[in-house]
């Protein structure tokens, strides 16, 4: 275990992230402690009890917290010793059901991040843009791609497309685009995301470090704000032996019936 003198397990007051439910605002902190490397994987969580002193909200609120990073696969808990950061894993999951941002899904196994920049810049949008991000006809687009790393290993490449109105600059962009949207109260709130399977073609497999034809996974993403407005349209490969996307299944009530984009 480390060294309990990080921030995170310092004594003082807690200033939780703003915005949304209170469980929501824990979780976030958690997260970020992580992604700051004040927890690593193996870590132990403070108790409930202590936990809910230190922040200052019930023990229910902590219970909650914890329990929806559990099942979001950052924590685990062994019963009668704890709660812990998740140890690393080799695979990367990304759970289909939670809206992360890549650097958050990175964060949360403990695993650096970093980006090599293929394209940021505005442009005259692709008639799909214009369509997806409803511009109108004098509008340009904002688009940022990217080689997503962890350490020397390529995961993925993203290419992301916004509004010019919500990215005038996109040379503001130095790391987390969520993290830039978030602090703009621009952060998404939804997202339709479209998995296909792929050969890597030559391009795609040099910037990955895969051969040429190796299996890949394209990803569509389309994300919305609250106001039900798209924000991002982003497609990204994302290289096959590297990446799990793991959905929950339940059996309940049937859904609304809205499978498509939108
Ligand atoms: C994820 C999203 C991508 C989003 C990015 C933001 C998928 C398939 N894609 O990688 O749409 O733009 O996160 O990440 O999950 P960032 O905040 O680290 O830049």
């Amino acid at each position: 275990m480390a060294e309990l003198n990080s921030s995170f397990y310092a004594d003082g007051p807690v200033v939780l992230p703003s915005g949304g439910p209170l469980y929501l605002q824990l979780k976030r902190w958690i997260v970020d402690a992580i992604e700051r490397g004040e927890i690593s994987p193996g870590d132990a969580l403070p108790s409930e009890r202590d936990l809910a002193a230190r922040v200052d909200v019930s023990r229910v609120t902590v219970r909650k917290a914890l329990l929806h990073l559990v099942k979001e696969g950052v924590l685990v808990q062994r019963h009668g010793s704890g709660t812990f950061v998740a140890p690393q894993t080799q695979r990367v999951e990304q759970s289909l059901s939670q809206l992360t941002s890549f650097t958050e899904d990175m964060a949360r196994r403990g695993m650096a991040v970093r980006a090599e920049w293929l394209d940021k810049g505005l442009y005259y949008p692709s008639p799909e843009e214009t369509i997806i991000l409803g511009l109108s006809a004098d509008d340009q687009v904002a688009r940022i791609s990217r080689l997503r790393l962890t350490g020397d290993m390529p995961l993925a490449i993203e290419r992301a497309s916004l509004s010019m109105r919500v990215l005038p600059d996109p040379e503001a962009i130095t790391d987390s685009l969520y993290k830039h949207l978030d602090r703009h109260g621009n952060r998404p709130v939804r997202a339709i995301q479209r998995i296909r399977a792929a050969n890597l073609g030559s391009e795609d497999a040099a910037l990955l470090k895969v051969p040429e034809g190796s299996a890949g996974l394209n990803i569509e993403r389309t994300s919305y704000l609250a106001s039900g407005r798209v924000i991002e349209y982003t497609r990204s490969i994302y290289r096959g032996d590297t990446y799990d996307f793991v959905a929950e299944l339940r059996i309940g009530e049937p859904s609304s019936g809205n499978g498509g984009k939108g």
